[in-house]
């Protein structure tokens, strides 16, 4: 399983090694993991545990179609798949896979992520991915919804969702000062 930290580095990730991957975090690039941390670490604090890769749907396309094309058997339940640009990342994991893939457009080009968000909400019909807010927010949220598709089966992690959601609901201030 490739960790969190061979995927660029990430003292805040805590995932138990030991646990089965439920959830695979792909990205295109590298250069993605800065904000694709954010959704796993969205992950660790639901207590599943993922698989974290860098498979670019252009520049690996046979570790794209082998990878995706086996995890179900390994366990794999759910994608997130992160990219920018171009991105078809999300789309070709969901031309390979019945299961759900959460797609999440990165904003490091000089469209700030608006060309990967049409890449990826504009699906044709049929190969549905369930496409997230640009950058920061959709990264996490990905990783919050990935998990709330999890807590309807699993109790464990209802209850990390419920008490994850209190305690944000506490920080809120009741006024800005
Ligand atoms: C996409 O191209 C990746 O997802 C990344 O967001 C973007 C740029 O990749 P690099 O040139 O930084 O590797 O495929």
């Amino acid at each position: 399983m490739a960790s969190a930290r061979k995927a660029g580095g990430a003292s805040k990730v805590r995932r138990a090694r030991s646990a089965k991957p439920r959830v695979a975090v792909l990205m295109g690039s590298k250069s993605d993991w800065e904000l694709m941390k954010l959704a796993v670490e969205a992950l660790d604090l639901l207590g599943v545990a993922c698989d974290v890769r860098v498979i670019s749907a252009h520049r690996t396309p046979e570790r794209h179609r082998i990878y995706v094309t086996g995890a179900e058997e390994r366990g794999i339940e759910i994608f997130i798949c992160g990219a920018g640009l171009a991105a078809h990342l999300a789309g070709v994991t969901a031309a390979l896979t019945p299961l759900p893939v959460l797609g999440v457009p990165l904003d490091g080009s000089s469209l700030n992520g608006v060309d990967a968000l049409l890449s990826m909400v504009q699906m044709p019909g049929g190969i549905p991915v369930a496409t997230f807010g640009i950058g920061k927010a959709g990264a996490r949220n990905a990783g919050l919804f990935a998990g709330a598709i999890l807590a309807g089966k699993d109790p464990k992690v209802r209850r990390k969702l419920d008490a994850l959601r209190k305690k944000q609901t506490a920080a809120v201030p009741e006024t800005p000062f």
